[in-house]
């Protein structure tokens, strides 16, 4: 597993090399899921378990991209898939520059299916376009229900929004139903998930929605 230590690209439009790339992923036939959430929401746990539930029909690849440390490539590796770490240089986000240049480190096989797990933070990763054609965010139970009231850029762009750590739920008051209002109100288009990486529970709904994003995008090529 390569560990590859990136800088901020300085280009002239951040959203034209986005579209690029996307574009470039789309003809491969490769879709690229841009995965967004905070420190410990549960981003790994989720990869580890839709890999294991996917990777028999479909060729998955991870980018981790951190601050530091490649603990999380090294998790999504031990399943088979094919990971690389990337490292930041403190940024709290992935570009489209970045992105590209940890797309080439996975070397030249196909994927059908690519995650980009970006720095846990719900504020600086929803602001650039990293050229993913898909962008999957995050909400775990424990950070509570009033989280699109706070940071309702996150919740704009997100195309899916998946609500994980349901198995601790009893313990927790986190309104399901206000919370999914409050996404709504912001994105009437969002789709929202209910899940546990812990038990399963959602699984099928979530896999089913990204089998037909991989289909779409292959369908594209
Ligand atoms: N009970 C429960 N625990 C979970 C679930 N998903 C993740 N966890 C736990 O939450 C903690 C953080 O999970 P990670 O998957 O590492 O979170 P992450 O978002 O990748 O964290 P960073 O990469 O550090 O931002 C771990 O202790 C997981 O076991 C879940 O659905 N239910
Ligand atoms: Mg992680």
């Amino acid at each position: 597993m390569k560990i590859i230590e990136l800088k901020e690209t300085v280009t002239a439009s951040n959203d034209r090399d986005a579209q690029v790339l996307r574009q470039e992923l789309t003809q491969k036939g490769t879709l690229l899921i841009n995965l967004m959430a905070s420190p410990g929401a549960g981003k790994t746990t989720l990869l580890e378990r839709t890999i294991r539930d996917l990777k028999e029909r479909y060729a998955i690849a991870v980018m981790e991209a951190d601050v530091d440390s490649d603990v999380d490539a090294r998790r999504v590796e031990k399943l088979g898939a094919k990971a690389v770490q990337a490292h930041t240089g403190g940024m709290c986000h992935m570009d489209a520059g970045m992105t590209r240049t940890a797309l080439e480190e996975l070397g030249e096989d196909h994927f059908d299916l690519v995650f980009l797990e970006n720095v846990g933070n719900l504020i600086c990763p929803a602001e650039f376009d990293t050229g993913a054609q898909k962008r999957v965010m995050l909400l775990s139970v424990p950070e509570g229900d009033d989280k699109p009231l706070k940071y309702p850029l996150m919740f704009s762009v997100s195309d899916v929004l998946i609500l994980t750590k349901t198995d601790v739920a009893p313990y927790f008051d986190f309104d399901f139903e206000a919370c999914k209002q409050r996404a709504r109100k912001l994105n009437p288009n969002i789709a929202i998930f209910e899940v546990s990486s812990k038990t399963g529970a959602g699984f099928d709904a979530w896999e089913s929605w990204l089998e037909n994003a991989i289909q779409d995008t292959a369908a594209k090529n």
